[in-house]
């Protein structure tokens, strides 16, 4: 076990699109702030955006957080899963389909992690404006390994429209 003495920043890719998107986001928060040996210090806005990836859907709602932990960033995985898991997704739903409550641990530290089950920074934020326009938001001088700071990184000018809504 990793000792408890570090605080590691982290930050948490939010989205929604089924039963009351912008409720699940607010409740998601909630539960982040909740959990054991984290403190939620920033939240993004929430943003709406249109479905990427292909399958027709409702819209999203997206939004990031920052973390501080002293979990691992395994642990924090597992305390997400979870937490999806509470608030109803399914497993071995539509690959790139509808989903209550979605959370990708987007950046931990500064660790590059490959592994089966998790993969860090995440693969998806490059050009997912969705993911990388409420990160710039709260961490616009994050540097993600391997792929610089974030007001630095293009957003997709073809990908599906976003817009802040609260
Ligand atoms: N599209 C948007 N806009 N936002 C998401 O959070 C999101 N998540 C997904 C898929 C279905 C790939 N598309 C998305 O998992």
């Amino acid at each position: 076990m990793a000792s408890r003495h570090h605080w590691y920043p982290a930050y948490v890719g939010l989205g929604s699109n089924l039963q009351g998107p912008t409720n699940q986001l607010e409740g998601a928060f909630e539960l982040l702030s909740g959990l054991d040996m984290t403190v939620l210090v920033l939240r993004s806005s929430l943003y709406r955006s249109a479905p990427f990836g292909g399958v027709e859907q409702p819209d999203f709602v997206n939004a990031v957080a920052a973390l501080l932990t002293q979990l691992t960033a395994m642990e924090l995985l597992l305390e997400m899963q979870r937490l999806e898991k509470e608030r109803g997704r399914e497993k071995g739903g539509v690959r790139w389909g509808p989903r209550v409550l979605d959370l990708d641990l987007l950046v931990y530290s500064s660790e590059q992690i490959d592994e089966e089950t998790l993969t860090v920074p995440h693969p998806g934020i490059q050009q997912r404006n969705f993911v990388l326009l409420p990160l710039a938001e709260i961490a616009p001088d994050l540097r993600i390994p391997g792929l610089g700071r974030v007001a630095g990184l293009p957003v997709d000018p073809n990908e599906a429209q976003i817009s802040r809504i609260a």
